[in-house]
Parts: structure tokens; sequence; C-alpha cells
């Protein structure tokens, strides 16, 4: 059953060249959906992956602190799973960030990624990549080449893949026995909670709590073993699953207490929903506000989240002229739907911003720091969830 709609969008990283923008731009609907039985919240329409992750904007090296994060995750995981000779894969590697941060010289390395542009970026790190999407075929091939791997990591992959039962079955085939299948995916309840709307793009097609997880991992034999939360990206949940069923106790316990929250009731997705529509309001309303009374307000950060934000609530140049992000590939393109260019972090200084909306909110520490001398100067960090920092 579909409980929120955010319009039809074109796809968050569909970032465009200047000659671009007088063309029509594609766009998909975007919704979520309930299943009030299994508790799974997908999207209502699947863009091609093909048309989204072929070529990709993303980088993980652009956050130092998601950098850190992956390479505690890294050395923790094969400590605990990996001997020497063994193999680490991680699916959606991107530019080789986290795997190239494993200081062990005794253990192989994989990684796996559709993104032709970012597998050069992650050769370049040392790490051998294949540029394709995993699939149970492809983790065939490369038990046949390589063996089994003690350590297979995904972080932001499960919610991006529309087949997850085939995703699944590669994982068990891949997975040495004694092996472990460690994930990362945004937490539903974080999500619900803190009304982050704006993690709702194409890309993401599942919106996991863990009841659907630990179903999904048991399907394929994998148990759910542990769960752990983190506070980046907005509330992440790490699992580790390993061969196997069921989950263990204290997987078991997680999953009593969201069904007690009712969890997977459309009564409470309904309520996030009134409160999404009312953020929109709200932000609109303060910007309105800011323009009247003489104040100019920027962006900074050009996440697939802020092309959400900016769409959504129908934040144009008007509202907002610039937008600012430290990645080079995407300084000179233009947001999707409001065109908003692109410019260098350092332009900061120049434009002069009374206001920046936070557009990358989940890095905020790292920004806020960075820029202390725009505060300094008395300028002021808002959220799109009108927080002020
Ligand atoms: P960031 C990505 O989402 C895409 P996005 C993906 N689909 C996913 O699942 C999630 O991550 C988890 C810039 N920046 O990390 C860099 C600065 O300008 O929120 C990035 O363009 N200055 C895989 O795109 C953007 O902000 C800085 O100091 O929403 C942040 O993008 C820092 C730290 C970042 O991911």
């Amino acid at each position: 059953m579909e409980f929120l709609s955010l319009g039809s969008m074109p796809p968050a990283n569909a970032l465009l060249r200047p000659n671009e923008l007088n063309k029509d731009e594609p766009r998909y609907p975007l919704s979520l959906r309930l299943c009030e039985s299994c508790g799974m919240v997908q999207l209502g329409h699947v863009v091609p992956p093909q048309l989204l992750f072929r070529s990709y904007l993303f980088f993980t090296s652009s956050s130092q602190r998601m950098a850190d994060h992956f390479a505690d995750l890294m050395s923790d995981c094969a400590r605990e799973f990996v001997r020497p000779g063994g193999l680490i894969v991680e699916i959606g590697s991107n530019d080789g960030t986290a795997l190239s941060s494993i200081d062990r010289r005794d253990v192989r390395l994989l990684g796996i990624d559709p993104a032709r542009n970012i597998a050069v970026m992650a050769a370049a790190r040392g790490v051998p990549t294949v540029s394709e999407f995993f699939s149970d075929p492809l983790a065939q091939e490369v038990v046949r080449v390589a063996g089994q791997a003690s350590l297979v990591v995904a972080c932001n992959v499960l919610g991006h893949v529309d087949d997850l039962d085939d995703l699944c079955r590669g994982v068990k085939t891949l997975l040495a026995p004694g092996g472990a299948f460690v994930f990362e995916v945004p937490y539903l309840v974080d999500l619900l909670d803190r009304l982050e709307y704006d993690t709702v793009y194409h890309e993401h097609l599942s919106y996991f709590a863990v009841r659907p997880l630990a179903t999904l991992l048991s399907r394929h034999g994998l148990r759910l073993e542990r769960v752990e939360f983190f506070p980046v990206h907005g509330g992440t949940l790490r699992g580790t699953a390993v061969h196997g069923g069921g989950v263990s106790g204290a997987v078991g316990e997680l999953i009593a207490g969201e069904q007690r929250r009712g969890l997977s009731t459309l009564r409470m997705m309904n309520g996030v929903a009134q409160g999404v529509q009312q953020l929109r309001l709200n932000l609109r309303e303060r910007l309105t506000e800011l323009r009247a009374s003489g104040k100019k307000v920027i962006g900074y950060g050009a996440p697939a989240k802020g092309t959400v934000v900016l769409n959504y609530c129908g934040i144009g140049i008007d509202l907002m002229p610039v937008v600012l992000d430290s990645t080079p590939a995407k300084q000179g393109l233009h947001v999707p739907g409001t065109h908003q260019p692109i410019l260098p972090s350092s332009a900061l200084v120049d434009q002069r911003p009374d206001v920046v909306l936070l557009l990358a909110w989940n890095h905020a520490e790292e920004i806020v720091q960075r820029e202390a001398a725009f505060r300094e100067r008395g300028g002021r960090f808002l959220t799109p969830h009108l927080r002020e920092l």
C-alpha cells in the first residue's frame, strides 16, 4: 500500500551539463509502499539500474568521516573473520576507499562495482575491481577463479538492488564456511523517526527494518547473527550474517521491539507522511521569509538527498541561486530538476550567503568544522529538517 508520494522526479544523481538545461529531463514517480504482512518498505517504481549506476558521481572518498568509518569496519571484520591467505570481497566497492584501507598484506582483495568510471579510480588505489552488477552467476565465476571469500562486505548496496533473492543467492555461493557477510543499510526506524524523506530516491528501492532483513537472509540459508547501529548517514544498521538459519537471540529481541512499536503498520506510515508534508511547507515558508527579508540562502553539498529536497519542496533558483560541493566531478554541473549550478566549496567566501542550507546534513560535523570562518562572520547553517547549527 502506498503511503508517501514525493511526486515525479529526475534521478537524484543525474546532474546536468550546462548544454542539457533546456532539454527534457526523464522523470520517474517516487513513492513509498509498505507491505503490511512482511514489513518491507519499497519504492513503487523501479528505474532500470543501467541508467543509474553505470556512470556514477558519488565517491566514498568524499567524506573523511565515512572513509574512517569503513576503514574501522574493514579492519575489525578482517581481524575477526579472515585468516592469512583469505579473500575479502566488497560488493559496491565504489572507488576502493574501504578495501584499500586494509593494511594487512596477507589477505586477497576484490571489489565489485558496476560504475565503470569509478572502477578506474579503485584500480588506481590498487584495488582489483570487477566492473559489473553483482549476481549469483558472477559470484559463481568469482568462486571458480579466486575461491570462496571469508568476508563479503556490502555497504549501502542492499537497498539499491531490485532482485534481493539473487543477491542473497550470490552471497551464499561466495561465502566460505565459517565466513561472514557484513552489510550496512540505512535503518528504516531512523528514517521514520527523523522524517529523513530525502534518503528516498530512485537508487534506493528498499528501506530495511530488522525483521524483513532476517526473513530475506534466512530464506537463503544465512543467519542474521548480529545487528549494530551507527549514527552515520542519518542512522545506519550494520548486520553480520553467517551460514545457517533463523536469527540469534539478540536479533530476535530487536525484531520483537520493532513489532511492539507498530513498525509495519500503515497507521504509523501515514503519520510519517503527514510529518514529511509539513516539513516541506515549513522549509518553503522559512526560505520565502528569508528571501523577503533580503537574506541570501545557498545550498551546501550536492548529494542525492539534495536533489530530493530541492525538487520535492520546489526550491528553485529564485530561492537558492547556487549549491556548493567539494566533488570535482560534480562542479560545473547543475542539480537535476531545479537546475542550481554546482560550484566548488571555496566559493562560499565570494557568494557571501547569510544562511547555508546544509543539503549534506549527514556530514554536518565535518562541514561546520571546516567552514568555521563562515559562522564567525555571522553566517548560519540550517538543515532541511529546520535545525539551526
Ligand atoms: P552523501 C550517497 O548518497 C549515494 P548521497 C548512495 N546511493 C547511498 O546509498 C548513500 O550515499 C549512503 C559533498 N561534501 O555522502 C560530497 C562536500 O561538499 O551525503 C557529496 O557530493 N563537503 C551510494 O549522495 C555530498 O556532499 C564535505 O565536506 O546523499 C555528500 O553526499 C563533505 C563531507 C561532503 O551521499
